[in-house]
């Protein structure tokens, strides 16, 4: 229980005891006088005085007791002190989440997924994704790499179709490391579409990224890279084809790849190489063969190794949980909201039933307020709040009576009436516009819970009043409100036309 739930109890029993011991000197004293007169007199009075007193006490307690009682903790996650360490909570808490999603296929792929996390350790091989556009030389690179020609190297786009995975090793490094060789991104027509697919699902797993161009970057490339940084993902850029700029051009294009990109990379992540340079036609005849240089990568990676070899596969693991529980989140989301339109849906036509046959004039908004009070109960259950039938009843009441004090029935009265006029005989328009407002203005309170449940039983900074506006400005859109009113006359004008 909240502390300030202590502290009014405790006030309220200091407060209670002191009336006890008021009333009960009170009574003495009017025992004795009574009592003189008639000693049974005294006693029958004393006794009804007692009965009173004691259910009084009873039906206090019983309407306290939902603001009492205690409450459900929700789980707070516990902030992460090591990456390996959070991210196995993680984990477990993703679980939870993951066993949630009603949709088998969804549910069993993300079962899949959590269930590779967990075999995956921090001792096994970093993997390294060599990623970016089609001919900027990534087979190329690995094959320089690992010193022997793996992988086709070729001037047309789409020459790697399919990723490949190599086994690799830094000279005097510990690490055991594996280069992922990925088909291009950034290419045309349905294939190659897929192709990138592929290669992005390989790069958001990979530990570490190797982001090859051989220019400026494009803006193709320069919105996947930074979707890949603002993922969380651990990238080194690598301008490959050096041997084609002059020197100074190098250094010109380097500055301004670095004044692009870092931050968020810093100025040593963004390296220039040439992993595989053509010949060069000299001035006065004759080729010049450069040869290839990946001195640069190969002391940044050595560097980076040494500095976070250890976290990269943590962090790793971490970010990809994370990525594994906001998509749960998601699929959880939309089957609640799902869930939740579908109760509405439900109730509002309670409501336009139970408000079509009342015989009060006019629109009695609280007539329905017992069936919103268990709508609110029903949505709390699916958003996993708890919310007692007491507890429904005041939030009902207090959304009914912000759609009054707002204007909003008159104005929801107004709208109807003028839609049902488009689609039915006046005296029959009428006649339903009762039932119609019912069910519409349950549909607003319903659809402004879904939001206070959605933000954790919280009306938001703008308060009550700002959510069901917002509602009714989005409920009576045109084709919404469209839709609403031909549902509304097949669902309300036969109830009315059952009534005498
Ligand atoms: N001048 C120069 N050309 C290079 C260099 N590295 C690769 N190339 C050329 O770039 C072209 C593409 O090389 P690949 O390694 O096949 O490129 P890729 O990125 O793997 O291409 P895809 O597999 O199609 O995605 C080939 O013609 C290579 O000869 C380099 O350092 N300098
Ligand atoms: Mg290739």
């Amino acid at each position: 229980m909240a502390r300030w739930r202590w502290l009014l109890l405790l006030i309220g029993l200091l407060v209670s005891l002191g009336a006890v011991l008021l009333l009960a000197d009170a009574l003495l004293r009017l025992y004795t006088i009574l009592a003189l007169l008639s000693p049974l007199l005294a006693r029958v009075v004393l006794g009804v005085i007692l009965a009173a007193g004691v259910g009084l006490a009873g039906f206090s307690l019983y309407r306290l007791w939902p603001f009492l009682r205690p409450r459900r903790q929700r789980q707070i996650p516990q902030p992460p002190r090591h990456p390996e360490e959070a991210a196995a909570v993680n984990l477990r808490l993703v679980q939870n989440q993951v066993d949630q999603i009603q949709d088998r296929v969804a549910r069993q792929a993300l079962q899949e997924k959590t269930q590779n996390l967990r075999s995956s350790t921090t001792d096994r091989a970093l993997t390294i994704a060599v990623f970016g556009v089609g001919s900027a030389g990534k087979t190329a690179l690995i094959n320089e790499l690992l010193g022997r020609p793996v992988g086709q190297v070729g001037a047309a786009l789409g020459t790697t179709q399919i990723q490949q995975t190599y086994p690799w090793q830094l000279p005097n490094g510990s690490k055991a490391l594996q280069l992922i060789d990925t088909p291009g991104i950034a290419e045309t027509g349905i294939a190659g579409t897929e192709r990138e697919q592929a290669a992005r699902a390989t790069a958001a797993e990979a530990d570490l990224i190797l982001f090859v161009i051989d220019d400026d970057l494009r803006q193709a490339e320069y919105t996947v890279l930074q979707a890949l940084i603002s993922m969380g993902k651990r990238v080194l850029l690598v301008l490959n084809k050096a041997d084609r700029y002059p020197e100074a051009d190098l250094e010109a294009l380097l500055e301004r790849l670095r004044s692009r990109v870092s931050p968020p990379l810093s100025h040593d992540d963004i390296v220039a190489v040439a992993a595989l340079p053509q010949p060069l036609p000299q001035v006065g005849g004759g080729w010049l063969q450069m040869q290839p240089n990946l001195m640069p990568l190969r002391a940044r990676l050595v560097d980076l190794l040494r500095q976070e070899g250890e976290s990269l596969i943590a962090d790793n693991l971490l970010l990809q949980t994370q990525q594994i529980g906001e998509t749960a989140r998601q699929i959880i989301d939309s089957q609640r909201q799902a869930q939740a339109d579908a109760t509405i849906e439900r109730y509002q036509w309670l409501s336009a039933g139970a408000i079509a046959v009342t015989p009060l004039p006019g629109l009695d908004f609280l007539a329905t307020a017992a069936i919103n009070a268990q709508m609110v109960v029903e949505l709390s259950q699916i958003y996993d709040c708890e919310v007692s039938l007491e507890e429904g009843k005041a939030l009902a009441l207090s959304i009914a009576k912000t759609l009054t004090g707002l204007g909003l029935v008159k104005g929801s009265v107004d709208l109807l009436a003028l839609g049902l006029q488009t689609n039915l005989a006046t005296v029959l328009a009428g006649r339903a516009l009762k039932g119609t407002s019912g069910a519409y203005l349950t549909r607003i309170a319903g659809k402004s819970f879904i939001e206070y449940f959605r933000q954790n039983q919280n009306w938001g900074d703008g308060g009550i009043g700002a959510v069901v506006e917002r509602q009714f400005r989005l409920n009576k859109r045109d084709a919404v409100m469209k839709a609403f009113i031909k549902e509304a006359v097949t669902r309300v004008v036969p109830i009315i036309q059952e009534q005498p």
